[in-house]
Protein backbone atom coordinates (compact mmCIF):
# COMPACT_ATOMS: atom_id res chain seq x y z
CA UNK A 1 0.00 0.00 0.00
CA UNK A 2 0.93 3.40 0.19
CA UNK A 3 3.02 3.24 3.19
CA UNK A 4 5.73 0.67 1.20
CA UNK A 5 6.09 3.92 -1.49
CA UNK A 6 6.17 6.25 1.50
CA UNK A 7 9.24 4.11 3.12
CA UNK A 8 10.99 4.38 -0.45
CA UNK A 9 10.39 8.16 -0.86
CA UNK A 10 11.77 8.54 2.84
CA UNK A 11 15.22 6.00 1.80
CA UNK A 12 15.32 8.39 -1.20
CA UNK A 13 15.40 11.09 0.69
CA UNK A 14 17.99 10.10 3.29
CA UNK A 15 20.21 8.75 0.52
CA UNK A 16 20.29 12.35 -1.49
CA UNK A 17 20.65 13.75 1.51
CA UNK A 18 23.33 11.77 3.69
CA UNK A 19 24.62 9.70 0.74
CA UNK A 20 23.95 6.45 2.45
CA UNK A 21 24.69 3.19 0.41
CA UNK A 22 21.85 1.39 1.47
CA UNK A 23 17.99 1.54 2.89
CA UNK A 24 17.17 -1.38 5.45
CA UNK A 25 16.76 -2.49 8.75
CA UNK A 26 20.84 -2.34 9.04
CA UNK A 27 20.81 1.40 8.35
CA UNK A 28 21.71 1.87 11.96
CA UNK A 29 24.92 -0.18 11.03
CA UNK A 30 25.70 2.75 8.50
CA UNK A 31 24.75 5.97 10.72
CA UNK A 32 28.27 6.32 12.24
CA UNK A 33 29.93 6.64 8.33
CA UNK A 34 26.94 8.95 7.10
CA UNK A 35 26.98 10.98 10.10
CA UNK A 36 30.85 11.62 9.56
CA UNK A 37 30.17 12.60 5.89
CA UNK A 38 27.55 14.27 6.86
CA UNK A 39 29.50 16.77 9.14
CA UNK A 40 28.00 19.28 10.91
CA UNK A 41 24.23 18.07 10.29
CA UNK A 42 24.68 15.03 12.28
CA UNK A 43 22.36 15.13 15.25
CA UNK A 44 22.01 12.77 17.89
CA UNK A 45 19.15 11.00 16.74
CA UNK A 46 18.05 7.28 17.82
CA UNK A 47 18.25 4.57 15.92
CA UNK A 48 17.05 5.00 12.34
CA UNK A 49 14.10 2.50 12.13
CA UNK A 50 10.89 1.98 9.64
CA UNK A 51 7.89 2.14 11.14
CA UNK A 52 4.78 0.42 9.44
CA UNK A 53 1.08 0.34 9.91
CA UNK A 54 -0.10 -3.30 10.82
CA UNK A 55 -3.55 -4.34 11.59
CA UNK A 56 -5.10 -4.25 14.61
CA UNK A 57 -3.08 -6.90 17.03
CA UNK A 58 -4.75 -10.46 17.64
CA UNK A 59 -4.86 -10.19 21.58
CA UNK A 60 -6.59 -6.82 21.10
CA UNK A 61 -9.37 -8.73 19.02
CA UNK A 62 -9.45 -11.43 21.38
CA UNK A 63 -9.87 -9.46 24.14
CA UNK A 64 -13.04 -7.30 22.25
CA UNK A 65 -14.16 -10.65 21.28
CA UNK A 66 -14.42 -11.81 25.54
CA UNK A 67 -15.87 -8.39 26.04
CA UNK A 68 -19.31 -9.02 24.31
CA UNK A 69 -20.71 -5.79 23.32
CA UNK A 70 -19.05 -3.64 25.27
CA UNK A 71 -16.73 -2.30 22.34
CA UNK A 72 -20.37 -0.78 20.70
CA UNK A 73 -21.34 0.76 24.05
CA UNK A 74 -22.13 4.71 24.09
CA UNK A 75 -20.28 5.90 27.58
CA UNK A 76 -21.52 9.74 28.49
CA UNK A 77 -19.57 11.13 30.88
CA UNK A 78 -20.38 14.15 32.97
CA UNK A 79 -17.53 16.23 34.66
CA UNK A 80 -19.26 16.75 38.07
CA UNK A 81 -16.53 18.08 39.87
CA UNK A 82 -14.42 20.51 38.91
CA UNK A 83 -17.40 22.49 37.51
CA UNK A 84 -16.93 24.77 34.31
CA UNK A 85 -15.69 27.97 35.23
CA UNK A 86 -14.89 27.14 39.32
CA UNK A 87 -12.28 28.05 41.45
CA UNK A 88 -10.10 25.57 43.49
CA UNK A 89 -8.63 26.43 46.69
CA UNK A 90 -5.35 24.78 46.82
CA UNK A 91 -3.44 22.81 44.83
CA UNK A 92 -5.60 19.69 44.81
CA UNK A 93 -8.22 19.54 42.41
CA UNK A 94 -10.88 16.79 43.11
CA UNK A 95 -12.13 15.60 40.08
CA UNK A 96 -15.59 13.19 39.92
CA UNK A 97 -17.08 12.02 37.02
CA UNK A 98 -20.40 10.71 36.38
CA UNK A 99 -20.87 7.72 33.61
CA UNK A 100 -24.25 7.12 31.80
CA UNK A 101 -25.52 6.21 28.43
CA UNK A 102 -25.59 3.16 26.53
CA UNK A 103 -22.77 1.09 28.29
CA UNK A 104 -23.34 -2.27 27.28
CA UNK A 105 -21.47 -3.64 30.24
CA UNK A 106 -19.09 -1.59 29.97
CA UNK A 107 -17.26 0.24 34.00
CA UNK A 108 -14.26 1.57 34.77
CA UNK A 109 -12.80 -0.90 36.53
CA UNK A 110 -8.93 -2.06 37.44
CA UNK A 111 -8.51 -6.10 37.65
CA UNK A 112 -6.71 -6.61 40.70
CA UNK A 113 -4.92 -9.72 39.00
CA UNK A 114 -3.77 -8.26 35.47
CA UNK A 115 -3.86 -4.33 36.53
CA UNK A 116 -5.89 -3.79 33.20
CA UNK A 117 -9.18 -3.25 32.86
CA UNK A 118 -11.98 -0.09 31.16
CA UNK A 119 -10.65 3.47 32.77
CA UNK A 120 -10.73 7.08 31.86
CA UNK A 121 -8.02 9.35 30.68
CA UNK A 122 -8.09 12.42 32.63
CA UNK A 123 -6.22 15.54 30.87
CA UNK A 124 -4.53 18.55 32.58
CA UNK A 125 -3.55 20.85 30.49
CA UNK A 126 -1.85 19.18 27.89
CA UNK A 127 0.00 16.58 30.28
CA UNK A 128 -0.10 13.41 29.47
CA UNK A 129 -3.14 11.60 30.60
CA UNK A 130 -3.63 10.03 34.33
CA UNK A 131 -6.08 6.97 34.09
CA UNK A 132 -9.33 6.66 36.87
CA UNK A 133 -10.19 2.91 37.01
CA UNK A 134 -12.77 2.92 40.09
CA UNK A 135 -15.03 6.24 39.73
CA UNK A 136 -16.65 5.02 42.86
CA UNK A 137 -13.51 6.19 44.76
CA UNK A 138 -12.22 10.07 45.05
CA UNK A 139 -9.55 10.95 42.17
CA UNK A 140 -7.46 13.97 42.55
CA UNK A 141 -5.05 15.67 40.53
CA UNK A 142 -2.20 17.04 43.11
CA UNK A 143 0.61 19.76 43.14
CA UNK A 144 -2.08 21.59 40.31
CA UNK A 145 -0.09 24.82 39.33
CA UNK A 146 -2.06 28.43 40.69
CA UNK A 147 -3.54 29.68 37.07
CA UNK A 148 -6.11 28.68 34.39
CA UNK A 149 -6.40 25.05 33.74
CA UNK A 150 -8.49 22.57 31.38
CA UNK A 151 -9.49 19.24 32.38
CA UNK A 152 -10.40 16.42 29.53
CA UNK A 153 -11.75 13.32 30.13
CA UNK A 154 -13.10 10.75 27.96
CA UNK A 155 -13.90 6.64 28.22
CA UNK A 156 -11.07 4.26 27.65
CA UNK A 157 -10.90 0.21 27.05
CA UNK A 158 -8.56 -1.47 28.60
CA UNK A 159 -5.95 -0.85 25.71
CA UNK A 160 -5.75 2.45 25.97
CA UNK A 161 -8.49 2.90 22.66
CA UNK A 162 -10.86 5.88 23.37
CA UNK A 163 -14.69 5.63 23.17
CA UNK A 164 -15.32 7.63 20.16
CA UNK A 165 -18.72 8.68 20.56
CA UNK A 166 -19.87 12.18 21.55
CA UNK A 167 -20.47 11.57 24.98
CA UNK A 168 -17.50 10.08 25.62
CA UNK A 169 -15.31 13.12 25.89
CA UNK A 170 -15.41 16.20 28.31
CA UNK A 171 -13.78 19.40 29.00
CA UNK A 172 -14.04 22.21 31.54
CA UNK A 173 -11.88 24.89 32.33
CA UNK A 174 -11.02 25.86 36.21
CA UNK A 175 -9.02 28.36 37.78
CA UNK A 176 -6.81 27.30 41.01
CA UNK A 177 -5.83 30.02 43.29
CA UNK A 178 -2.57 28.86 45.98
CA UNK A 179 -1.36 25.76 43.90
CA UNK A 180 1.30 24.09 43.94
CA UNK A 181 4.82 24.75 43.09
CA UNK A 182 7.12 22.82 41.27
CA UNK A 183 10.06 24.09 43.84
CA UNK A 184 8.08 23.20 46.87
CA UNK A 185 8.16 19.33 48.68
CA UNK A 186 4.56 17.85 47.40
CA UNK A 187 2.81 17.04 50.27
CA UNK A 188 -0.48 15.07 49.85
CA UNK A 189 -3.24 14.15 52.38
CA UNK A 190 -2.57 10.59 52.52
CA UNK A 191 0.69 9.83 51.46
CA UNK A 192 -0.65 6.90 49.08
CA UNK A 193 1.02 6.17 46.32
CA UNK A 194 0.10 7.36 42.70
CA UNK A 195 -2.47 5.17 40.32
CA UNK A 196 0.14 3.98 37.93
CA UNK A 197 2.39 1.44 39.27
CA UNK A 198 5.83 1.58 37.72
CA UNK A 199 5.48 -1.60 35.93
CA UNK A 200 2.37 -0.44 34.43
CA UNK A 201 2.40 0.74 30.09
CA UNK A 202 0.87 3.74 31.77
CA UNK A 203 4.03 4.73 33.79
CA UNK A 204 4.97 8.35 32.76
CA UNK A 205 8.42 8.74 33.92
CA UNK A 206 7.79 12.72 32.98
CA UNK A 207 5.11 13.43 35.52
CA UNK A 208 6.07 10.97 38.31
CA UNK A 209 6.93 12.71 41.26
CA UNK A 210 7.52 11.86 44.52
CA UNK A 211 4.81 11.93 46.82
CA UNK A 212 6.04 12.74 50.25
CA UNK A 213 4.18 10.51 53.00
CA UNK A 214 2.76 13.50 55.47
CA UNK A 215 4.40 12.80 59.24
CA UNK A 216 1.79 10.67 61.05
CA UNK A 217 0.12 9.20 58.28
CA UNK A 218 1.59 5.84 58.99
CA UNK A 219 -0.11 2.91 57.23
CA UNK A 220 -1.33 1.25 60.33
CA UNK A 221 -3.47 4.38 61.22
CA UNK A 222 -5.87 3.86 58.16
CA UNK A 223 -6.80 0.87 56.69
CA UNK A 224 -8.47 1.97 53.61
CA UNK A 225 -6.81 2.95 50.74
CA UNK A 226 -6.94 6.90 50.03
CA UNK A 227 -8.07 8.85 47.00
CA UNK A 228 -6.70 7.66 43.15
CA UNK A 229 -4.69 10.16 42.43
CA UNK A 230 -1.91 11.88 40.55
CA UNK A 231 0.91 14.71 41.44
CA UNK A 232 1.09 16.56 38.20
CA UNK A 233 3.99 18.94 36.94
CA UNK A 234 3.64 22.20 36.16
CA UNK A 235 1.59 23.95 33.73
CA UNK A 236 -1.33 26.17 32.92
CA UNK A 237 -4.51 25.90 30.63
CA UNK A 238 -4.13 27.10 26.88
CA UNK A 239 -7.12 29.76 25.90
CA UNK A 240 -9.21 26.82 24.48
CA UNK A 241 -12.11 27.50 22.44
CA UNK A 242 -14.47 24.99 23.37
CA UNK A 243 -16.32 25.49 19.72
CA UNK A 244 -13.45 25.27 17.68
CA UNK A 245 -11.59 21.85 16.16
CA UNK A 246 -9.32 20.19 18.70
CA UNK A 247 -6.80 17.11 18.91
CA UNK A 248 -6.86 15.62 22.13
CA UNK A 249 -3.16 13.33 22.36
CA UNK A 250 -4.01 10.48 24.09
CA UNK A 251 -1.58 7.30 22.98
CA UNK A 252 0.96 6.21 22.75
CA UNK A 253 2.57 7.08 26.38
CA UNK A 254 4.77 6.07 28.65
CA UNK A 255 6.89 2.91 28.29
CA UNK A 256 6.30 0.07 25.88
CA UNK A 257 8.27 -3.20 27.00
CA UNK A 258 8.84 -6.29 25.13
CA UNK A 259 5.47 -7.73 23.29
CA UNK A 260 3.62 -4.53 24.16
CA UNK A 261 6.36 -3.09 22.29
CA UNK A 262 6.27 -5.01 19.00
CA UNK A 263 3.34 -3.20 17.46
CA UNK A 264 2.10 0.11 19.27
CA UNK A 265 -0.76 1.96 19.08
CA UNK A 266 -1.53 5.50 17.83
CA UNK A 267 -5.00 7.16 19.43
CA UNK A 268 -6.29 10.54 19.67
CA UNK A 269 -9.59 12.36 20.55
CA UNK A 270 -10.94 14.46 18.02
CA UNK A 271 -13.96 17.36 19.00
CA UNK A 272 -15.61 19.73 16.45
CA UNK A 273 -14.26 18.67 13.57
CA UNK A 274 -14.00 15.68 10.67
CA UNK A 275 -10.89 14.27 9.13
CA UNK A 276 -11.08 14.14 5.49
CA UNK A 277 -11.83 10.30 5.32
CA UNK A 278 -14.70 10.84 7.12
CA UNK A 279 -16.14 13.60 5.40
CA UNK A 280 -14.31 16.66 6.52
CA UNK A 281 -11.82 19.04 5.87
CA UNK A 282 -8.87 18.14 8.52
CA UNK A 283 -6.08 15.82 8.94
CA UNK A 284 -4.25 14.35 11.77
CA UNK A 285 -0.34 15.00 10.78
CA UNK A 286 2.10 12.97 13.05
CA UNK A 287 5.67 12.48 12.99
CA UNK A 288 8.07 9.91 14.91
CA UNK A 289 11.35 11.66 16.22
CA UNK A 290 11.05 14.12 13.93
CA UNK A 291 10.92 11.98 10.46
CA UNK A 292 8.87 12.50 7.63
CA UNK A 293 5.37 13.54 8.34
CA UNK A 294 2.31 11.19 7.27
CA UNK A 295 -1.50 11.41 7.62
CA UNK A 296 -4.38 10.00 9.49
CA UNK A 297 -7.35 10.66 7.22
CA UNK A 298 -10.19 8.60 9.86
CA UNK A 299 -10.58 8.71 13.16
CA UNK A 300 -9.51 5.36 14.10
CA UNK A 301 -6.70 3.78 15.74
CA UNK A 302 -3.79 2.83 13.99
CA UNK A 303 -0.99 -0.31 15.50
CA UNK A 304 2.57 1.06 14.39
CA UNK A 305 5.49 -1.83 14.30
CA UNK A 306 9.27 -1.63 13.42
CA UNK A 307 10.08 0.66 16.84
CA UNK A 308 14.10 0.42 17.74
CA UNK A 309 14.59 0.04 21.65
CA UNK A 310 15.02 3.60 22.97
CA UNK A 311 13.58 7.21 23.50
CA UNK A 312 11.03 8.10 20.90
CA UNK A 313 9.18 11.60 20.14
CA UNK A 314 5.35 11.53 18.72
CA UNK A 315 4.50 14.33 17.77
CA UNK A 316 0.31 14.84 16.81
CA UNK A 317 -0.77 18.21 15.37
CA UNK A 318 -4.48 18.59 13.62
CA UNK A 319 -3.91 20.59 9.94
CA UNK A 320 -6.37 21.89 7.68
CA UNK A 321 -6.25 21.31 3.62
CA UNK A 322 -3.78 23.89 3.10
CA UNK A 323 -1.40 21.70 6.00
CA UNK A 324 -1.54 25.02 8.36
CA UNK A 325 -1.82 23.62 12.06
CA UNK A 326 -5.47 24.53 13.04
CA UNK A 327 -4.57 26.75 16.14
CA UNK A 328 -6.93 26.03 19.47
CA UNK A 329 -5.11 27.33 22.74
CA UNK A 330 -1.45 25.62 21.60
CA UNK A 331 -3.08 22.03 22.10
CA UNK A 332 -3.48 21.19 18.28
CA UNK A 333 0.28 20.14 18.44
CA UNK A 334 1.52 17.78 20.71
CA UNK A 335 4.78 16.14 21.35
CA UNK A 336 5.56 13.26 24.09
CA UNK A 337 8.44 11.41 24.68
CA UNK A 338 7.67 7.34 24.70
CA UNK A 339 10.64 4.98 25.88
CA UNK A 340 10.64 1.55 24.55
CA UNK A 341 12.04 -1.21 26.46
CA UNK A 342 13.22 -4.58 24.36
CU1 LIG B 1 -5.54 4.22 29.09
Amino acid sequence: MKLSRFVLVACALALSAAGLAGCSSDMNANTANANSNAGATASPTPAVQALSVVERPQKIKDQMAQRGEQDSASPALTIAEPKEGATVNGSTVKVTLKLAGDLKGYQPHKDPSTGMGNHIHVILDNQPYEAYYELGHPFELRNVSEGQHTLRVFASRPWHESYKNDGSFQMVSFTVKGGGDASKPTTTATGQTMANSANSSNANAAAKTTATPVAGASPATSSTPGPEGKDMAPSTGGAVDKAKPLLTYSRPKGEYKGADADAIMIDFWLSNGKLQGDGGEYRVRYSVDGGEAKYLDKWEPIWLTGWAAGKHTVKFELVDKAGNVVDNGGYNTTSRDITVVK
